[in-house]
């Protein structure tokens, strides 16, 4: 069945840098993509877990660690990151078709840390252009066992320079202020739905404060069809049809300027006397 990309939620994705799509996924496929990952993780990650599986570890996070970048070498993880379904809504939000670079698969188990408020082009690095995630739930999310928090109104702001993050709470440790009078916003899923987001919306997870409950999720992450430039580990780029794009340039990791908030007269703005490396060497 052909899936429609409605002209609404384009709309919305252009104006809010972030729209839920409900339901683009059946239950059929998002319980398959979720047993096949687990298992993999159970039985050691066949080389995509970060940092390695150690079973006999007290976070649940080392037990169950994400996985990242499995369409190099695995079917499922590929035929996610260039599915049709996304490539249509894409494809409508930038008027292009995007270049896919990404995939990482995260499990959150009961009692694992959440990732702090962060802005994904900060790592992306995508020039021209921003970057965007395609996010799916993989079975239900709430605020009980972790769900996502957006923070409209930072759709369209610089990178902001990170700051430390609490690390009882989340398990990557920079995080980025939130400008004044806006607030994060959680977003609870069904299986199946699909959150897409822009590179500069402010974004993260809280814990898993849930007794019984993982919170699994599959992320592909994208670049504008127009991007030149990349951060050198998202290589090598893809274009839908699976093909590898040669010739695009490699930004460094994590570099360039970054905004502080300061208050001129009496309203906040965002500076960018910061710097990214400066930033990050400081945690
Ligand atoms: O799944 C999470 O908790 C965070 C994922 C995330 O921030 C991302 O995919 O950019």
């Amino acid at each position: 069945m052909k899936h429609i990309v409605d002209a609404d939620k384009v709309e919305q994705y252009r104006r809010d840098g972030f729209v839920l799509v409900p339901g683009l996924f059946d239950k059929a496929e998002t319980k398959n993509i979720r047993d096949y990952f687990t298992d993999m993780v159970e039985r050691g990650g066949d080389g995509w877990a970060e940092g390695g599986v150690d079973l006999t570890s007290d976070d649940p996070l080392k037990r169950y660690p994400r996985l990242l970048q499995p369409h190099r070498g695995d079917d499922v993880a590929m035929k996610y990151m260039v599915d049709e379904r996304i490539r249509e809504w894409l494809t409508a939000f930038y008027d292009m078709e995007p270049l896919a670079v990404q995939t990482m698969v995260y499990f959150k188990p009961p009692g694992a840390r959440g990732q702090a408020l962060h802005q994904d082009q900060r790592y992306l690095r995508a020039e021209p252009g921003t970057c965007m995630a395609a996010w799916l739930a993989l079975e239900d999310i709430d605020l009980g066992n972790g769900c996502m928090s957006v923070v409209p109104g930072t759709q369209e702001i610089p990178m902001l320079c990170p700051g430390v993050a609490d690390s009882t709470q989340s398990f990557s440790s920079h995080q980025v202020p939130i400008p004044q009078d806006l607030e994060a916003t959680p977003v609870e899923m069904k299986e199946g739905d699909m959150l897409f987001f822009n590179g500069s919306l402010v974004h993260g997870s809280g814990p898993n404060e849930s007794k019984d409950r993982f919170r699994r999720i599959i992320v592909g992450h994208y670049i504008e069809g127009r991007a030149e430039k990349v951060t050198h580990y998202y290589f090598p780029v893809y274009r839908f049809d699976g093909s590898i794009v040669e010739g695009l340039d490699k930004n460094d990791w994590e570099g360039g300027p970054c905004g502080v908030l300061v208050d001129k007269d009496g309203k906040q703005v965002i500076e960018m006397t910061g710097d990214m490396q400066a930033a990050t060497a400081a945690h």
